[in-house]
Formats: C-alpha cells, sequence, structure tokens
C-alpha cells in the first residue's frame, strides 16, 4: 500500500528523491506519528527549507486541508520540538501560530501545514489528517547537526520516563517542566524535591531579609548599565528623546567604573563632544544644582578643572569633551553632539556561591529566572554583569536533558543563537557522572558544560 504510494510520489516530483511520503489517510497526530513509525521511519521534522519545499510538494495531494508534520508542544514549558529530536530553529509558522502561549487547557496540540500558505500552525492533536513521513534513514545525513540527538533519540525515547507521564496511556507529553518533574523518576522522590525547593525558599526568604537589613541588598540590587554611543547630531533635548525612546535614558554616570567603561567606548569614536544625562538646575535655595535626566541622585562627579564655569551663562547641559580628555564640560544646551544612551540591562548576577538548581530556585523566588541568552544582546549583557563575578564562571539557565542529549533554556527556548566554547554543547556531554548544565566561562565569555554540582555565582532576569 505504501509502496506504491511511494512510487507515485517519487516518479510523479522532478526531484524524484523526495524521501518523503504523504499518507493519505485520516489520523490523530499521535496515531500519525505511530503509522509513521511502524511504516516508514518518523513523522516528518522540517529543518531546512529544502525539506519546506519537499513538503509543500508531497503535500499538493492530501485530502485534507492541513497535514501533520512532526511537531509537538509540551505544554509545561510551552516548547515545541521536531519528534526527532530536534530544536525548531529554521521556522515556518502562519502569523500567531508558534508563539509558545498556545492555550494547551483545551487538549494538547500539535503542528500542521497549512495547505493554503503552505505555513506552519498549532492545532488541536485529536483533529484527523493526512501526514507526511520520512521514508529513507538516510535522511538522517541531511542533519549533520543533529545527527547525534537523532541517534540517541532513534527507538521512541520519547514514550519512555521521564519523558512521559506513566500514568496515561497515550502519553501526549514531553515533561521538560524542570524544577520537579525532570529529575522525580517516582512520585515519592519527586515530592522529596518539592519539598527541598520549599526549605530552599525559607531560606532564601531568610537570607534576602538579612541583606535587606546589612545593606547588601542595595549593593546587589544596583543598576547595571549598557552604554550606547549614538553617531547623530542632536541638540540635548533631542538626544534625550531619542535615548529615551530607543534605549533607557542619557547615560547617567555614578561611578568610576561607569566612568572607564565610557573611556573605553569613546576611544574607538572620531567626535569631539558627547552629551549625557546631566543638566543645569536650581534646587529651593536658588542654589545650582545638577541634575540627572533619569532622576538618579549619584554625587559622583568628573568635571574638568575649572569647569563647570557656564561660560556666557547658558551652559546648562553638560557633555564629554575630547580636549578635556573626556572630564566633563557644561555647554549650550542647543549645540548639537553626538550623545550617549544606557540601556539598563534586566539582569542582575547574584555574588553567592549556588549549585545550578540552587540558582534557578533563588532567581525563580527573588526575581524572575535563571537567563536565558537568546540574542546577541543578552550575549553582551550577560558578559558585562558577569565581570564582578567572584567566582571563574557564571551559572546560565542552560540545561542538558540527559535521557535525549537536547540542549535547552530553562525559559523553555530552543538553543538557536549559540555561543558555546569549542567541544562544549555538542549534546553528547557524558551525563554519567552527573548531569550538568551551562556556565559562562570567565575568560572567553563563551558557553561551557559543568556538572550541575558546581558552586558558582550566577545571573538572573529581574
Ligand atoms: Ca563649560
Amino acid at each position: 500500500m505504501y509502496r506504491r504510494q511511494t512510487q507515485t510520489y517519487w516518479t510523479t516530483q522532478s526531484a524524484h528523491e523526495i524521501p518523503l511520503i504523504l499518507v493519505q489517510q485520516e489520523m490523530t497526530w499521535w496515531e500519525a506519528l505511530s503509522y509513521c513509525r511502524q511504516n516508514h521511519v518518523d513523522l516528518v521534522s522540517v529543518l531546512t527549507n529544502e525539506t519546506q519545499g519537499w513538503v509543500e510538494t508531497v503535500s499538493k495531494n492530501a485530502s485534507t486541508p492541513n497535514v501533520w508534520l512532526g511537531l509537538g508542544l509540551t505544554c509545561p514549558l510551552s516548547f515545541w520540538f521536531w519528534v526527532g529530536g530536534s530544536t525548531v530553529c529554521y521556522q515556518n509558522w502562519a502569523p500567531g501560530n508558534g508563539t509558545g502561549v498556545s492555550d494547551c487547557s483545551n487538549g494538547k496540540r500539535s503542528g500542521a501545514l497549512q495547505s493554503g500558505s503552505k505555513q506552519w500552525i498549532s492545532l488541536p492533536e485529536t483533529q484527523k489528517l493526512n501526514f507526511i513521513c520520512t521514508v529513507v534513514s538516510g535522511l538522517l545525513l541531511l542533519y549533520q547537526t543533529e545527527l547525534q540527538i537523532l541517534l540517541h533519540l532513534y527507538g521512541h525515547n520519547l514514550f519512555s520516563p521521564p519523558f512521559c507521564c506513566s500514568t496515561r496511556p497515550s502519553c501526549t507529553e514531553l515533561s521538560l517542566d524542570l524544577l520537579y518533574v525532570h529529575r522525580a523518576k517516582t512520585k515519592h522522590s519527586r515530592q522529596t524535591n518539592r519539598a527541598a525547593a520549599q526549605s530552599l525558599t525559607v531560606m532564601c526568604s531568610t537570607l534576602q531579609f538579612i541583606l535587606l537589613f546589612s545593606g547588601l541588598w542595595a549593593l546587589a540590587m544596583c543598576v547595571t548599565r549598557q552604554f550606547y554611543v549614538v553617531e547623530e547630531l542632536k541638540s540635548w533635548t533631542d538626544a534625550q528623546t531619542y535615548c529615551r525612546g530607543n534605549y533607557t535614558d542619557l547615560a547617567t554616570i555614578e561611578n568610576q567604573e561607569d566612568m572607564d567603561t565610557i573611556l573605553t567606548l569613546l576611544s574607538n569614536q572620531s567626535a569631539v563632544n558627547y552629551w549625557i544625562g546631566l543638566t543645569r538646575n536650581v534646587d529651593q535655595n536658588n542654589n545650582t544644582v545638577f541634575i540627572w535626566s533619569d532622576g538618579s541622585n549619584s554625587t559622583y562627579s568628573d568635571w574638568y578643572p575649572g569647569e563647570p564655569n557656564n561660560k556666557g551663562g547658558q551652559e546648562n547641559c553638560v557633555n564629554l569633551y575630547k580636549y578635556f580628555s573626556y572630564k566633563w564640560n557644561d555647554a549650550p544646551c542647543y549645540v548639537t553632539n553626538q550623545f550617549i544612551c544606557y540601556k539598563k540591562i534586566p539582569l542582575i548576577l547574584v555574588q553567592q556561591e549556588m549549585t545550578w538548581w540552587e540558582a534557578l530556585s533563588y532567581c525563580r523566588q527573588n526575581h524572575v529566572d535563571l537567563v536565558s541568552v537568546l540574542t546577541n544582546e543578552t550575549q553582551d549583557w550577560v558578559e558585562t554583569v558577569s565581570k564582578n563575578a567572584s567566582t571563574p564562571n557564571v551559572w546560565l539557565g542552560l540545561r542538558l536533558a540527559c535521557s535525549q542529549p537536547i540542549w535547552f533554556w530553562v525559559s523553555g527556548s530552543p538553543v538557536c543563537y549559540q555561543n558555546w566554547a569549542p567541544g562544549n554543547g555538542t549534546g553528547v556531554s557524558d551525563c554519567s557522572n552527573g548531569e550538568r548544565s551551562g556556565a559562562l566561562q570567565s575568560g572567553s565569555k563563551q558557553w561551557i558544560s559543568l556538572p550541575e554540582t558546581h558552586k558558582l555565582n550566577f545571573i538572573c532576569t529581574v
């Protein structure tokens, strides 16, 4: 039966070696997955534009409006994945689909090819659709970077504990709920983990209390800024508007470290003057005061000798002047200068030494989460806040699922943007000596795989 279909499609396509088959039966997603694995190789994983083209070609003869693909959604984490074990990096979602916030309350969802747009859509897994299987094991070779993962996965590991809920015969959930479920082999140990997490919560609350009253909390919570030079000429007010629109505000400089960071930035620049966020004002006693655009009450200053001189009585804004070694100078606000904005980095370095699990719990209790580095910008921020770390490496929210060697972010995102140090993150790290998580390496600022029991500083999102 399927052989006939195979021949049909392989002979009607110009690219006659398409290693996919459209099965013109109507099945639920789980039935389709089982069918493909029993009769062919697997439900198709679309990892490249080329495979997407093949899928569009073979789906032309579908008898249902949409066609199942091997796209699964794990509801606890809102995490889409390919049944082949790959992360969803190449994407072709129809607008509004695949955001990971699909509602799982009305039943589990899977991914299908939409007939018209040929884009991917999220549908309840109980819909009965045609589906596309891969028919050649050699297809694995097309996905060389994914090969290790596929080899490990092959053999229906998705249906085995701990990724499967053993209480339900038709398990539909990849349980990647990290805090408790991943390590819980039994209900009993799950409860134990919960209790451990609760006691950790108490400990952290106490710690927070102590920090609050010792004044250390303020230190731990200090704002970390990322400075940006804007190479456009604007008056001070226009520069302020620009910074507030595109970043956080014009630069506030609260200490010598901020100043040194800016001097490093300016060493690669050629302009003569740069606005910062400081302006002249008068207090209630008619005394001249300088105030920061963002309301900071910092008292740090780095004026050039003889400044501020308010030359001509109209120097109400402050810039960094190249020929004053970028020390501060008051100048007329209407003059157009390049300027320095800052962005408040939504991350915090916690200078305590904790295991990866302790760090995860700490971040979730006291801030938002252990940081997920999804973009180059976040990587820059992570590098910035890690400068003051007291341990050589710093935990990130990067985790390896050992039963299925696949790295993922605790936010539920796949690891598409990557910054691994050589030899790390290949997904074949040895889990036999304990489970592993990802950290930022102090020197290279790249990511490395470490046993989760290492005690490191860590970075939370705030
Ligand atoms: Ca001046």
